[in-house]
């Protein structure tokens, strides 16, 4: 499905993130920055070598104790058909009285700020924090969309954004919040 929020397509898409051929994908990292399962291992196997040595280079440069939650750094995509990736670090799921929506919103928002910083127009995100860090599939949807959707009416450089949900019925479940937020899709 597909909407039009000022001039920037919003899609939803069933697939793995690591075929997305767009300027960045994002990656849910973790604060070490040093690889991981989940999308992270999907990112680091399939790009290479080139994306670890840049992150080890980050973490030694700029963040020596580990990149906090919802903050985001670019690295180059390696091998991948993306030409670069952005790191970010979702929250743990704690039952939600910790902050966690403000950490998912920061993680999209400060994902969408460094890609317009380094001028990079078509953007694909994974369901950040819903896999290994137990975020509620409906509550992560409702904070994602609801971030990027403020975020598309406020800057209009942005050419594309795509999440890519890794099961049929995250992609349900995503579908049903956008179709709530935003109206009928295109
Ligand atoms: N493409 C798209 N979506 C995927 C893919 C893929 N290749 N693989 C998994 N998903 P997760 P998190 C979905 O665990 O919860 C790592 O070890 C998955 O179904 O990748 O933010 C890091 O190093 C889920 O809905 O990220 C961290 O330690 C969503 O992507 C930690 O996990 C996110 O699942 C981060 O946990």
């Amino acid at each position: 499905m597909e909407w039009l929020i000022d001039k920037a397509k919003l899609r939803l898409l069933q697939g793995d993130i690591t075929d997305q051929y767009v300027d960045a994908i994002v990656n849910t990292a973790n604060s070490s920055l040093m690889g991981g399962g989940g999308v992270d291992g999907a990112i680091h196997r399939r790009g290479g070598p080139t994306i670890l040595r840049e992150c080890k280079r980050i973490r030694s440069y700029d963040w020596p104790e580990g990149l906090p939650t919802g903050k985001a750094v670019i690295t180059s995509g390696g091998r991948l058909k993306a030409r670069s990736v952005i790191h970010t670090v979702g929250p743990v799921w704690h039952g939600g009285g910790k902050d966690e929506a403000r950490l998912l919103s920061d993680a999209y928002r400060n994902s969408l700020e460094l890609a317009i910083k380094k001028g990079l127009k078509r953007i694909s995100f994974p369901s950040i924090s819903t896999g290994t860090y137990g975020y509620p599939m409906i509550d992560a949807a409702r904070t994602a969309l609801g971030t990027v959707k403020e975020f598309l009416e406020k800057k209009d450089s942005m050419e594309e954004v795509n999440f890519v949900l890794f099961t049929e019925s995250d992609l349900r479940t995503y579908e049903e919040i956008a179709i709530a937020l935003f109206g009928k899709p295109r």
